[in-house]
């Protein structure tokens, strides 16, 4: 695949989620059906499956030899191998529970690989009109701002995003190193929505993010931005994220990311 062809889809996608982000700003204003997934702390709106339905129905169209991988299942075409050709990975809405509560800090988050390589990455806030996104190898923008590279912390003036259940006793990790951590930061934040709160680490809003057990859709356009600035990435236990594959997810800024691993996280052994 020639460059100005990526240059193309790039350019295309981001049409495609200002559209879908615009869909979205329209329908916080009007009543929205929400159902329970696989429990009544797990939503899902007739939203969540119409902004994924606009995503397959477009990508098919316009290359119909892409895969298309959407938290909501949408497209029934098995993915035999995900490291071939190319992958969209999409969560039409990352933040549901605040899309229905808050009407707002929530995101599209739609990423783009090849041959399990990262190509593409958005992240659109339309909210707050803030669209996050990379072509890998140029840079990552917040609209048409370039982000800067990001420098480093230390851990005493790092703000991070961080989930409540991991202060709490849980089956897959010890959390006394967590409250550790917690304590020893300036600050903690939970945002609510891992694509948006991903994309505030390569902007600077967050030092760092870490989540325990992720969906490739919401992590994978994350992956591609934060890369884009010099964050590193990993999982918990410092190996490399499996795009394909569930996963924890620290995101950090560089040096930060190697105080967390190594002081807090590698105490903590996983419970499993
Ligand atoms: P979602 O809104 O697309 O489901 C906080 O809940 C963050 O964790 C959100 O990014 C949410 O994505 C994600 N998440 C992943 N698995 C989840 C689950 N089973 N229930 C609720 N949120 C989940
Ligand atoms: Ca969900
Ligand atoms: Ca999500
Ligand atoms: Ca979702």
């Amino acid at each position: 695949m020639v460059k100005e062809s990526l240059q193309s889809m790039y350019e295309q996608a981001k049409e495609w989620v200002l559209e879908a982000g615009g869909q979205l700003r329209e329908s916080i204003k009007t009543d929205v059906l929400v159902e329970y997934k696989t429990s009544v702390a797990d939503l899902v709106t007739e939203k969540d499956r119409e902004i994924e339905s606009f995503f397959v129905s477009r990508i098919s169209r316009a290359y119909p030899a892409h895969h298309i991988l959407g938290e909501e299942g949408i497209n029934k075409q098995k993915l035999s191998d995900p490291k071939q050709g190319w992958v969209w990975i999409i969560d039409p809405i990352d933040g549901t529970t605040n899309f229905v509560h808050q009407k707002q800090n929530f995101c599209i988050s739609v990423a783009l690989y090849e041959q399990g390589e990262p190509r593409l990455g958005f992240i659109y806030d339309p909210i707050a009109g803030e669209l996050f996104h990379a072509l890998a190898g140029q840079g990552a923008f917040m609209n048409e701002e370039p982000l800067p590279r990001l420098t480093e912390t230390r851990v005493e003036e790092a703000v991070i995003g961080i989930n409540s259940l991991w202060l709490t006793p849980n089956k897959h990790f010890d959390f006394k190193p967590i409250q550790a951590l917690v304590r020893e930061v300036r600050g903690t934040r939970s945002v609510g929505a891992a694509a948006l709160e991903m994309a505030y680490v390569a902007c600077g809003r967050l030092d760092a993010y870490l989540s325990l057990r992720l969906s490739p859709w919401d992590f994978a356009a994350g992956l591609v931005i934060a890369q884009e600035v010099g964050a590193v990435t990993s999982t918990v236990h410092n190996q490399p994220v499996e795009v394909f594959e569930k996963s924890s997810v620290l995101v950090a800024r560089p040096g930060l990311h190697q105080v967390i691993t190594d002081t807090y996280l590698h105490s903590s052994s996983p419970r499993r």
